[in-house]
């Protein structure tokens, strides 16, 4: 994916994923953190004149599912049903605009899996044989001999790797490691970001091994057609659900008839955002499964366009985990955003998130650090001054410029040159560096106004104009801002743009919104409450009520 390619065009479609969530438990601030980050890709992808579908969803199967259901006394379905319900909450709580939110256990997706479950055994690509190593039970993964001597024989999650021994069917990795390996190092975005794309292909360079698709010690997940004592391991099945949400393999499964199949056929860009540790999967064994679909005679399916791997949010410099009860749940992001808005939650996790290749901590005297920089001293300063000047000199009406006034900033350059570099970053999925740019435009407004000090001038009526052609170009660039933050912080952006007088309508696109001089003179503008109350580090740090299990 070159910036170039996922450019501002118009009509071109644009696919973009998030993993689908393990409903064993309940939504955190890392599922959100993910479902975020796509929402805001997304919102800005349509703005900028693409045709977006955004898919999120729950990954329903497997043995954990099935165990913590049992721990609870609660059928897997049951569970699955009940955590589904907080994740599309949570979801919806956040403002994510996903079009459609899928559920491994659908029957669209479980007909659609025996499907491509049948075509591989079919073409031999799935095969049954057997199988002794290190399985990581926490992860459901099997890792090599190797890699359990380096971890010391311990499981992601702290616990003893245990020797296993299955017959299982396979899924033949080696015949498509090489391609695979070719894929990567050919192609420079397809794993991103670089630092991730080198620890694939530091992982390829070992020798390849065959991956086991299905179980036979636990029941909860879809049975491999013809040997229904098997299970399908739940990464093939996961995996699938960027395919089956929008019925590539069989639409009369999908539900929605053909309409979806142009989001991956070539004539856009897919997008997978991932967290790191799920890489493998997605870099490797997905582009493989895709592979032999299409050596299986499905050459209607193509590769994502990139896998995208973020890092880890952390707290107070420590993995966030159950065990050390440290984890930002939903009942503390709530706290925040009773506190300071959803939009500023957003803004921090977009901001300050770990999208590249370092973990991020999330502190609160980072938060209001930020949220004050940003946001009440930064934007929300900058508005509530222009707003009440010129409600205060020119009757809350936008002024009219002065012909030919020079006041030492060419802002429609500036402003074309902010709109291209978030174009880019966007496109480059650097979202803190798109978000940068609108922000840098406010900042610039902010220094205008210290500049040219129109409070000072309008003491003396004569320099009213000079005053209005200030107050103008302030308002204008102020309005541009908000449409280029907007993607993060829909409601403030859309209070900030109507008191200006400016809400989007629809139809609008960035071309169009981030044209210099489209305020225009008499505009009524409206002063109102601080956008973003300053905040206070001395107030104790917002924490949720549990609510329950
Ligand atoms: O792995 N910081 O599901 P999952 C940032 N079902 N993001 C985090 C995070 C953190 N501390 N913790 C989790 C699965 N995430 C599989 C995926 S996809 C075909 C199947 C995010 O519920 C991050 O996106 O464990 C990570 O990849 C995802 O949650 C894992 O969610």
């Amino acid at each position: 994916m070159t910036t170039d390619a996922i450019a501002v065009s118009s009509g071109r479609p644009f696919y973009i994923t998030t993993p689908i969530y393990y409903v064993n438990d309940r939504p955190h601030v890392g599922s959100c953190y993910t479902t975020i980050v796509a929402d805001c890709i997304a919102r800005f992808m349509r703005l900028a004149g693409r045709d977006v579908f955004f898919l999120t969803g729950t990954d329903e199967h497997g043995q954990k599912v099935e165990k913590s259901a049992a721990e609870k006394g609660k059928s897997p379905q049951e569970l699955a049903d009940e955590n589904a319900r907080h994740f599309r909450e949570a979801f919806e709580f956040i403002g994510s605009t996903h079009d459609d939110f899928i559920r491994t256990t659908e029957d669209r997706h479980e007909k659609q899996v025996q499907e491509v479950l049948k075509a591989l055994i079919a073409s031999g690509d799935i095969y049954l044989g057997e199988f002794e190593g290190w399985y990581d039970e926490g992860q459901e993964e099997y890792v090599t001999e190797n890699q359990a001597r380096e971890r010391d024989y311990t499981a992601f999650n702290g616990k003893p790797l245990v020797k296993a021994t299955e017959q299982n069917y396979y899924f033949r990795l080696t015949k498509y490691w090489d391609r695979v390996r070719k894929l990567i190092e050919e192609n420079e975005t397809f794993v991103r970001p670089a630092g991730k794309r080198s620890e694939v292909l530091g992982r390829l360079k070992d020798e390849a091994r065959d991956v086991p698709v299905s179980r036979t010690n636990f029941s909860w997940g879809i049975p491999v057609p013809g040997d229904e004592q098997h299970v399908t391991y739940v990464w093939i099945d996961a995996l699938m659900n960027y395919m089956t949400a929008l019925g590539k393999i069989d639409e009369g499964f999908g539900g929605v008839g053909g309409s979806r199949q142009k989001y991956w056929d070539g004539s856009g860009e897919v997008v997978h955002l991932i967290g790191k540790e799920i890489l493998w999967f997605h870099a490797v064994i997905w582009p493989a499964l895709i592979m032999a679909l299409e050596d299986a005679g499905r050459d209607d399916l193509k590769l994502p366009t990139t896998v995208y791997a973020h890092s880890f949010w952390i707290r107070e410099g420590k993995k966030m985990s159950k065990t050390l009860g440290n984890f930002i749940d939903l009942e503390t992001i709530h706290a925040y955003c009773d506190r300071y808005g959803l939009d500023a939650f957003r803004w921090y996790m977009l901001t300050q998130g770990p999208l590249s290749a370092t973990d991020a901590d999330f502190a609160y005297e980072h938060f209001v650090e930020v949220y004050n920089a940003d946001l009440a001293n930064g934007f929300g300063n900058a508005h509530s001054r222009v707003t009440n000047m010129i409600a205060k000199y020119f009757g809350g009406e936008v002024p009219l410029q002065e012909e030919n006034a020079d006041l030492g900033v060419d802002w429609p350059a500036t402003i074309a040159q902010k709109t291209a570099e978030a174009v880019s970053a966007m496109g480059a999925v650097d979202v803190a560096g798109a978000l940068k740019a609108g922000l840098e435009v406010s900042n610039a407004v902010d220094l205008f106004i210290n500049e040219t000090a129109p409070f000072r001038l309008a003491k003396d009526e004569a320099n009213l104009p000079r005053v209005g052609t200030i107050l103008y170009q302030c308002a204008e660039a102020l309005r541009i801002a908000a449409v280029l933050m907007r993607p993060a912080m829909p409601d403030a952006m859309d209070a900030a743009l109507e008191r200006l007088g400016s809400p989007i309508r629809d139809g609008q696109t960035l071309q169009d919104l981030t044209r210099w001089g489209l305020l225009r003179p008499g505009t009524s503008v409206e002063k109102g409450d601080a956008l973003f109350p300053r905040a206070d580090a001395k107030d104790p740090e917002p924490s949720g009520v549990k609510t329950g299990a």
